[in-house]
């Protein structure tokens, strides 16, 4: 990772710690970061009326359908316009919830031409029963304009429960793989070469084929979006918890040495104070990645109706669910037994754990290589425990 500070960002970053304005530092900070790993990603979502498409750009933000930011679900489409939402923790992820074809009384390019399709990295088209021809006329004028797309069969959970209210001794699997078969016949049948159908419910991301899709997705993504991907889906398996948790890994020794060589920038004076700003910034983006900040957390409780309190009873970090502020980083440094050891190692270091009143020598590239590790431990293990709590609800 090259340095991602700028000249102009450094000069402000710091200018606010010279005035002990740290909470401003670290939003600076977060911003800069933010922008030099986070290449825009733009997902449409196009399908029938009713087929789903509100829903799917809710659960795949992860956001509830009542959430005051969420496609309203539901509704017979009036407009022809197209509606952008963006991630809430991921705001260069957007989906774009489509007018349906059919609404749109368009041939295929013409409607492609009215959504814009240009600025789309893929199309995912939705159908709540077999595919129809729209969607073939469709998906086919997709890939002629160089396109890749997807296909959603949605609200598989109703299927699985109509057919299990009318016949004894169902094989959930059995069912699920010919709901595919006839999917993938169907378009395969229409002329669709190789289509990749994917079954989901929006109430069960982590059922069914909607990991599938996510990793298919994040496969086919050119390699600057993949990690972009990754980040903007729930936890949905453990997998991808360890994912996350590797990305994370892959940048700490880049941090390490930004901090312990003042590459980012060299004040004298400051540069602890900097250094915990760096800390803090970087353990928000372990937070908000795991999906363990405050907001993630309730969103969570709300969809999988495990209460919050059940949640939090199984985090054992004191950085999940907490405001993070370089002097939170401070305290915790003294309190880990491992960056402890080496803070008192360090010959002549005073650390006193206010930052306003800390002096010169910036931290070590072990330690903060050291403190990183540590808190990304931490957190991913209570995204595990989270996640299993959730599962074991709702299974
Ligand atoms: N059971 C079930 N219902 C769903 C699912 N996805 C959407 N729905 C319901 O289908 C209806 C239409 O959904 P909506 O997202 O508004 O479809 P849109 O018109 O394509 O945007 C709503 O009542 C949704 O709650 C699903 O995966 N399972
Ligand atoms: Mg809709």
């Amino acid at each position: 990772m090259s340095n991602p500070v700028d000249e102009e960002s450094a000069g402000e970053i710091k200018a606010a710690l010279q005035n002990n304005n740290y909470a401003a530092a670290v939003a600076m900070f977060k911003e800069v970061l933010y922008k030099s790993k986070n290449p825009p990603l733009n997902i449409a979502v196009t399908g029938e009326t009713g087929s789903g498409k509100s829903s799917f750009v809710n659960g795949f933000r992860g956001v509830d359908d009542w959430n005051s930011n969420a496609a309203p679900v539901g509704c017979v489409e009036t407009t022809t316009q197209v509606t952008r939402y963006p991630h809430p923790s991921y705001p260069n992820v957007t989906l774009w919830d489509l007018p349906g074809i059919g609404t749109m009384r368009f041939p295929a390019r013409q409607y492609l031409t009215h959504v814009g399709f240009e600025k789309y990295d893929f199309f995912i088209i939705i159908s709540e029963t077999r595919f129809r021809e729209n969607d073939v006329l469709l998906a086919k004028e997709i890939g002629r304009m160089g396109k890749k797309f997807y296909f959603v069969r949605s609200k598989i959970d109703n299927d699985l429960q109509a057919i299990k209210r009318s016949k004894k001794n169902v094989n959930e699997k059995d069912i699920l793989d010919q709901i595919k078969r006839n999917c993938i016949q169907g378009l395969q049948y229409a002329g669709v070469a190789s289509p990749k159908v994917f079954l989901v419910s929006r109430f069960y991301l982590h059922l069914y084929d909607f990991p599938l899709l996510q990793q298919t997705l994040e496969q086919e993504l050119p390699e600057h979006q993949r990690d972009v991907l990754l980040f903007a889906v729930q936890n949905i398996s453990l997998e991808v918890i360890n994912k996350k948790k590797s990305t994370f890994q892959d940048e700490i020794t880049a941090y390490a040495i930004m901090s312990a060589g003042g590459a980012i920038l060299p004040i004298p004076g400051l540069s602890i104070a900097l250094d915990l700003t760096l800390l803090a910034t970087v353990t928000m983006q372990y937070t908000t990645g795991f999906g363990l900040d405050e907001g993630s957390l309730k969103t969570l409780s709300a969809s999988s109706g495990v209460p919050l309190a059940d949640l939090k009873s199984v985090i054992t970090s004191p950085l999940a669910s907490n405001k993070i502020t370089p002097d939170l980083i401070s305290n915790l440094l003294l309190k880990c037994a491992s960056t402890a050891a080496l803070l008192a190692a360090e010959e002549g270091f005073r650390f006193i754990p206010i930052i306003g009143s800390l002096v010169a020598a910036p931290l070590s590239y072990k330690v903060t290589q050291n403190a990183l590790q540590t808190f990304l431990d931490m957190l991913a293990e209570d995204a595990q425990r989270v996640f299993k709590k959730v599962l074991g609800a709702i299974l």
